[in-house]
């Protein structure tokens, strides 16, 4: 399976760890949305709404992460936990991976995003971030101790939320600490060597990405002063 990606995007982690932890062998072909490259022509050709993760698998192509995780666990795990087929339990995991998508990571997305330099800041800032922090409230009441979203295992939809919530935890380290279940869940996600592996990669990507922008800036500043 190729997996066009891109380490910074949670969505895109949330693949590679699905794929990892359900045992996918998978090429990872990066394209680094800050550079543009998510626009070159060969990945319009193969998805032209240009968003990253996008699979392709033996000639099928499929974007949109939640989709993506499902396919992955049904199509090469299907007696997975990560994905249960017995109903119910499978309408728990839809339910937080439709709540994810319409509420917690579009609230992630509104209120983190533009702390990050992706756009502009809104004039309701504070709107938006009480709104996320209602999310987590509703997440940190749902959790019960010990055990992941719908139990005692792991799901795409725990690696889901997961991912999204490492945005507002690189603004602000200590974004979890008001929330106990939620800090615990995390932890408890973030341990798995799956998780970890991939989430290790992005914060060392985070720390160049950082290093470079301070070189820029103290490189502007010395032209400025040489005038
Ligand atoms: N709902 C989509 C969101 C995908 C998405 O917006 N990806 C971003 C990166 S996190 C992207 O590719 N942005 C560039 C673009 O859409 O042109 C998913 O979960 O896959």
């Amino acid at each position: 399976m190729k997996v066009y990606g891109f380490l910074f995007s949670p969505p895109s982690r949330a693949v590679e760890i699905t794929c990892k932890l359900a045992g996918v062998d998978y090429e990872f072909s990066s394209l680094n949305l800050m550079k543009g490259e998510h626009m070159n022509k060969d990945f319009l050709a193969i998805n032209p709404r240009h968003c990253i993760p996008t699979i392709v698998d033996n000639g099928f192509t499929l974007w949109e992460s939640r989709a993506i995780l499902q396919f992955i666990v049904n199509q090469y795990a299907p007696k997975s936990t990560l994905y249960p087929a017995e109903p119910k339990a499978r309408a728990k995991v839809d339910f937080w991976l439709n709540w994810d998508m319409g509420s917690m990571y579009s609230a992630i997305f509104a209120a983190v995003y533009p702390k990050l330099g992706f756009f502009p800041m809104p004039d309701d800032l504070p709107a938006k971030e009480a709104k996320l922090a209602e999310q987590i409230r509703f997440l940190d009441g749902s959790i019960q101790a010990g055990n992941f979203l719908t139990g005692k295992n792991i799901t795409i939809a725990d690696i889901s939320i997961a991912c999204g919530l490492t945005m507002p935890c690189l603004v602000n380290p200590k974004f979890l600490d008001d929330y106990e279940n939620v800090k615990a869940w995390f932890g408890k996600v973030a341990a798995l060597p799956e998780f970890a592996g991939i989430h290790g990669r992005f914060q060392e990507f985070v720390g160049q990405m950082m290093a470079a922008k301070a070189e820029e800036e103290n490189n502007k500043s010395k032209v400025k002063t040489s005038f």
